[in-house]
């Protein structure tokens, strides 16, 4: 039996294998992941994001727990935080996860660090989730820092997305500040046992409600008329907040509950599909990308490239112009 074989049954050795294998971008780790790929597409991939400190991985501690214990799911969690300097193994604020999950064969942690990921943070997350997804992980749970476009990107990855919040990070909401509450399948307001509560779920219902208004507000004959908006229908999903509290797990079922209910809801809706169309066209067309400028600086003197790029530097020729004479050989028009 072959590692990848190994790791397709779930040993865990292999996997780990595997995935610092592909985090190292090597033949291996290539060779495997085309191995892998055609047994993916069954796990549910869960995004989890939101300001440092909001009690991300409390939650998806809590949430993994109750995955274990009432469903007896497995659990993958891939824990990516590019400010950490550690890789492979504990990031700093996973020492609750490694108290109350390690020893569980149903669960896997991998954290991330941006330093040791070769293509990319949301490329690696990507491969990793295949890794896992082909492994027969249920649930792949992807904790991200909401901070900057490779955080979204990683979301993106998801099908289900969370973003939390919590009480006290100030007045602004950090979510809407980072544009990142658009991406939000559903919305947590954490530390629910923290005074300020109600002014984040406050604050965060009214943006809610601006970019889904589940009424129709009309004038006639000088009486306000409200009527339910005909297209919120089962299509349509509206975010749902809830309140939880990390430390103690309370609200945890409920949450659960809700990620069930948009799983489904994305099945029938046939967003799953889209989503997954989304997600594979986007990764192919990033692989497509690299591959396509490995194959031109293989196939290209790197004397003839520098002379270029000289070139450039000189205002000689545009680098429009540089690509043309790069690609065809030739730049259409020659300057004297
Ligand atoms: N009071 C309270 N503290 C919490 C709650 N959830 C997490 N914390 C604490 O908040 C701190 C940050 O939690 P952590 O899960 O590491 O946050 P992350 O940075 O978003 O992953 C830790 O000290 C947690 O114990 C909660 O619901 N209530
Ligand atoms: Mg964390």
């Amino acid at each position: 039996m072959t590692f990848t074989q190994s790791a397709l049954a779930g040993n865990r050795l292999s996997i780990s294998r595997l995935l610092t294998q592909v985090e190292n971008d090597s033949p291996e780790g290539r060779a495997a992941l085309i191995e892998l790929f055609p047994h993916t597409g069954k796990a549910h991939l869960i995004g989890v994001t939101g300001a440092p400190g909001t009690g991300k991985s409390s939650l998806v501690n809590q949430l993994t727990l109750h995955y274990r214990k009432q469903q007896h799911k497995r659990v993958a969690i891939i824990a990516v935080d590019p400010s950490s300097p550690f890789t492979g193994g504990a990031v700093l604020g996973d020492r609750v996860r490694m108290r109350d999950l390690s020893g569980d064969e149903g669960v896997f942690i991998r954290s991330m660090a941006s330093r040791g990921s070769v293509g990319g943070l949301a490329q690696t997350t990507a491969s990793f989730t295949q890794i896992f997804d082909a492994a027969g992980f249920d649930i792949i749970i992807i904790e991200t820092v909401g901070a900057g476009q490779s955080e979204v990107d990683i979301a993106r990855l998801a099908h289900t997305t969370l973003v939390v919040e919590a009480p006290g990070l100030g007045d602004d909401i950090q979510a809407i500040k980072a544009g990142i509450l658009e991406i939000a399948d559903i919305l947590i307001v954490n530390k629910a046992d923290r005074p300020g509560v109600e002014n984040t779920e406050r604050a965060l219902r009214t943006t809610l409600e601006l970019a889904h208004p589940t009424k129709r507000v009309f004038r006639h004959h000088g009486q306000t008329i409200s009527i339910d908006a005909p297209e919120v229908d089962s299509k349509i999903w509206i975010p749902p907040i809830h309140k939880t509290i990390s430390t103690d797990g309370q609200g945890i079922p409920e949450l659960a509950e809700s990620i069930e209910k948009h799983k489904i809801h994305l099945q029938q809706s046939g967003d799953w599909t889209l989503r997954d169309r989304a997600r594979l066209g986007s990764e192919l067309a990033a692989v497509l990308q690299e591959e396509l400028l490995n194959r031109f600086f293989e196939g290209i003197q790197k004397e003839k490239y520098n002379a270029v790029v000289e070139n450039v530097l000189k205002r000689i020729i545009s680098p429009y112009e540089a690509v043309t004479l790069l690609l065809n050989g030739s730049s259409k028009q020659e300057k004297s």
